[in-house]
């Protein structure tokens, strides 16, 4: 196998040999390529045929299951294979001689390329499949675009071209403005289905009785989780990416949307040993399953784990609440604290909110109450190395304000930073696809202040772990954002000369030490 898409490729080079970092086998790996090599076939034929609804959903689908723990199931992944073929045949079928190579790609050509040439085609790779998974939470509410949906026909043909550097960088680049369109239809999408974000404290401690723990980015799911749980005496609780799910009115509105279970994903195995409650898992980070709680863990969507009870688009979860009514829960309030102790986190600061009280952060800036934002967010991980996010919010000063987003606020999110007018210092912004907000809130500042987004005091400190990462850095920089920290180490992926360039252009940093890197930004 060659897989090095994430943050925690073995050595920082490649997941090679019998299994990934992540747990990923080597047959599941083989077979995501000879998926990623249909989906390029796919591509090729929508040269000769325009693709319909039913293609663009395949292809998301299709894209999403590559992303980092998403699919550990080769019957699934064997499914995903076969639907890409027959969505091709369905496009052909109606063309007759197509006249050009729609055959699928061999994925071992672009591993073996040129090592700049696979670092931009991977840049474009991992950008669509993070920007998929956003597409498609956007899709599953009803929401849909064609210049997005397009783009993943014209971006997956250039993987399968013999392009040139001067023809694949501006691709990459076109990609992460792309992204950010599509991460405005979601935000639209999940706004205009459950209301605008308001701030919200949520609980850390779990009541007694049974309960379910539901996990990953998708809200639908959570939405039809609450109302089939409706007065049934079971609680719902969110877990990772979820968390920001309590912020929206419409899901806040259910009683039974109690608080938050654990932290972040790299957690899991150690959160979950014997947990008396069954997990929804909506999409990643799922982990290898460990025996004591195998029998408990149920799958929807594209995740999918051998062995694991999988709910399917008619979402019926009567084997989940049924599960959540045998377990029954703990016996007595169940006390979990964060990381760092605390008992209780804070979320819904979305730009909706950030934005209703801009004339207070404008004066506090010009009365000079706030003297810098930090933008500290993105994924969590395992390494050692990442409590470099820990300590560089130690380390801020009092008049910074934190705007964070994503499972990577799980580091800190749990104590109490203190306020600026009224204002928390820290404010969750909600999942990873919730960048959007910060780009929102971040123009809006620069058009206050009458300056370029990279005139104001802003920084972005970021961590990634995942593909979605992947292509909110490339819309970062589609939008022109200097200057921005990047770890906990950089890409595997990314080329001496990729790096060069993204250095030369954006002035990109890898992250030193918080002490170092903090006398740089305010020095
Ligand atoms: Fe390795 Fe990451 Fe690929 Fe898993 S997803 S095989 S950890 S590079
Ligand atoms: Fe986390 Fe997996 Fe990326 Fe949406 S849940 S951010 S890592």
């Amino acid at each position: 196998m060659f897989c090095f898409q994430c943050e925690q490729t073995t050595k920082s080079s490649a997941c090679i040999g019998k299994a990934g970092i992540c747990g990923k086998k080597a047959d599941t790996a083989k077979l995501q390529d000879v998926l990623t090599g249909a989906l390029v076939g796919l591509a090729r034929a929508a040269q000769v045929n325009k693709p319909n609804a039913s293609t663009h959903r395949t292809m998301l689908e299709a894209l999403f299951t590559t992303v980092t723990n998403v699919n550990f199931d080769n019957e699934a992944v064997t499914r995903q294979i076969e639907a890409v073929r027959n969505a091709k045949n369905t496009l052909l079928a109606q063309v007759g001689n197509p006249g050009v190579n729609t055959g699928d790609y061999d994925i071992e050509k672009l591993w073996n390329d040129n090592e700049d040439i696979r670092s931009l085609k991977s840049l474009l790779l991992f950008g669509l499949r993070g920007m998929a998974a956003y597409a498609y939470h956007a899709l599953i509410l009803g929401y849909s675009d064609e210049e997005v949906n397009n783009f993943f026909y014209k971006g997956m043909f250039a993987i399968g071209e013999d392009w040139g550097m001067d023809e694949l960088l501006p691709l990459v680049m076109e990609s992460g403005t792309v992204n950010l369109k599509c991460m405005e239809m979601l935000d639209k999408a999940n706004t205009e289905t459950y209301g605008t974000p308001v701030s919200t404290t949520v609980p850390l401690t779990i009541e007694k009785g049974p309960f379910i723990v539901v996990t990953g980015h998708d809200l639908y799911d959570l939405y039809q989780l609450l109302e089939q749980t409706k007065d049934k005496g079971i609680n719902i609780y969110t877990n990772g990416e979820m968390l920001p799910a309590h912020a929206y009115p419409k899901l806040k509105a259910y009683p039974h949307l109690k608080g938050n279970f654990g932290t972040a994903w790299y957690n899991q195995q150690k959160e979950l040993d014997h947990i008396p409650a069954p997990v929804l898992y909506t999409t990643n980070c799922l982990m290898p399953v460990k025996d004591s709680y195998r029998d408990r863990v149920f799958t929807t969507a594209v995740v999918a784990y051998p062995g694991m009870v999988h709910i399917d688009e008619a979402k019926d979860f009567t084997p989940v609440i049924e599960k959540a009514l045998e377990l029954g829960g703990y016996t007595e309030e169940h006390r979990m604290t964060g990381i760092n102790g605390g008992t209780q986190v804070t979320t819904g600061f979305g730009h909706g909110t950030v934005l209703s009280v801009a004339d207070t952060v404008i004066d506090a800036v010009k009365a000079g109450a706030i003297k810098h934002f930090f933008l500290v967010g993105g994924c969590d991980g395992a390494k050692s190395g990442r409590n470099y996010y820990t300590e560089f919010v130690r380390q801020t000063p009092q008049d910074s304000v934190i705007l964070t987003l994503a499972c990577g606020k799980y580091r800190f999110n749990d104590l109490d930073w203190g306020e600026i007018g009224g204002l928390p210092r820290i404010m969750d912004m909600g999942q990873c696809n919730d960048a959007y907000s910060a780009i929102r809130v971040a123009v809006a500042l620069a058009e206050a202040f009458d300056c370029g987004v990279n005139e104001l005091p802003l920084t972005m400190v970021l961590s990634w772990y995942e593909q979605k990462a992947v292509s909110i850095l490339l819309t970062l920089l589609s939008l022109g954002i200097k200057n921005i920290y990047l770890g906990p180490t950089l890409p595997a992926f990314v080329s001496p000369n990729v790096l060069n360039y993204l250095v030369d252009n954006f002035n990109i940093s890898p992250i030193s030490t918080p002490d170092e890197d903090l006398k740089k930004i305010l020095g």
